[in-house]
């Protein structure tokens, strides 16, 4: 969740573009994205939904990168990183971010390492936004044996403050969790947190700062709060003035949507700030067979951030 900025001094910014038709591609099922700025180009990464129709599980083995420059047209570049990548590895290709350090892009993925229910944290690098990736440690930066880890350990989002400091954010289910992370970005620095203030956090945390503000944003499936169905969640958020809280719940960002799940990440594009989410919009679609969409988000002036309006194609 740290835009690599390439823009020269001086240069023109371009207008605020106009948000994507939703969902942004179709002729594959995409899920789970995480946004990343670099240069003029949006990179969206996002794992491939395989589910056949009537499926009630995930079928995930790839993580695929969309990209735009406008955030309204996108190009698929294909899948850049896969289970494979990780030889420690078998299956379940879930929710990723990718974070730049030091003109490397590290690939934190959620991945199954040891049989059904069991959820690691991997991390891939490249030496560009496209890769090509390979496993940055030879095994999970975390799993269930990590202390105080989250039992099912998905959905890490990486933030990098301005002193540098990078900060590892993840969990589902049971909790959420933080760690700093080295400057190597490889490993935990210091002990394993259970963050405060993320009130019906259920998953798919989202790190962002703005205005000197930290956010977290997140799944929560909170029946009769934001749902009335605790099939689906909304996104909530919180905001704090330290990186790893105590956080403040500010309320609902984002409704929920037509999947059951309900995963998001933020970004500031050509001046404009976007909520970038999955959906089941897309032709033939469903929990299982889920979409990206891009939807323009706003901010009051107080630093809370308004409901977004989903738009449709
Ligand atoms: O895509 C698999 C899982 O579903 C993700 O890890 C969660 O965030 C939810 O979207």
């Amino acid at each position: 969740a740290t835009a690599v900025t390439l823009v020269a001094l001086g240069a023109v910014v371009p207008a605020a573009p106009a948000p994507a038709a939703n969902p942004i591609v179709t002729h594959v099922y995409t899920a789970d994205p995480a946004p990343l700025v670099v240069g003029n180009t949006m990179y969206v990464y996002a794992g491939r939904d395989e589910a056949p129709t009537g499926t009630n599980n995930f079928v995930m083995r790839e993580w695929r990168v969309l990209c735009s420059t406008d955030a309204a047209t996108w190009t698929d570049h294909g899948a850049r990183a896969n289970v494979g990548t990780f030889p420690w590895a078998g299956a379940d290709a879930w929710a990723s971010e990718v974070e730049p350090r030091n003109g490397r892009y590290y690939w934190y993925t959620s991945v199954n390492g040891r049989g059904p229910g069991w959820m690691d944290i991997g991390v891939a690098v490249g030496d560009s936004p496209l890769g090509p990736f390979t496993d940055a440690k030879g095994g999970p930066l975390v799993s269930d044996s990590t202390p105080n880890s989250s039992g099912l350990n998905i959905d890490p989002t990486v933030f990098t403050d301005d002193d540098g400091q990078a900060y590892l954010y993840w969990g589902g289910y049971w909790g959420v969790r933080a760690a700093k992370l080295k400057s190597n970005m490889v490993e935990l620095d210091g002990p394993v947190v259970t963050p405060q203030g993320l009130t019906n956090f259920w998953e798919a945390p989202w790190m962002f700062k703005r205005n000197g503000l930290y956010y977290l944003m997140y799944a929560a499936n909170d029946t009769g709060g934001c749902v009335t169905d605790s099939a689906y969640a909304c996104q909530r958020y919180a905001t704090a003035t330290s990186p790893l809280g105590p956080w403040t719940h500010r309320g609902v960002v984002l409704d929920r949507v037509s999947s059951t799940t309900n995963h998001a990440g933020v970004v500031q594009f050509n001046g404009q700030w976007y909520i970038v989410y999955h959906n089941a919009d897309a032709p033939g679609g469903g929990n299982f067979r889920r979409s990206v969409a891009v939807d323009l988000l706003h901010f009051n002036a107080d630093g809370t951030m308004r409901k977004v309006v989903q738009t449709a194609t």
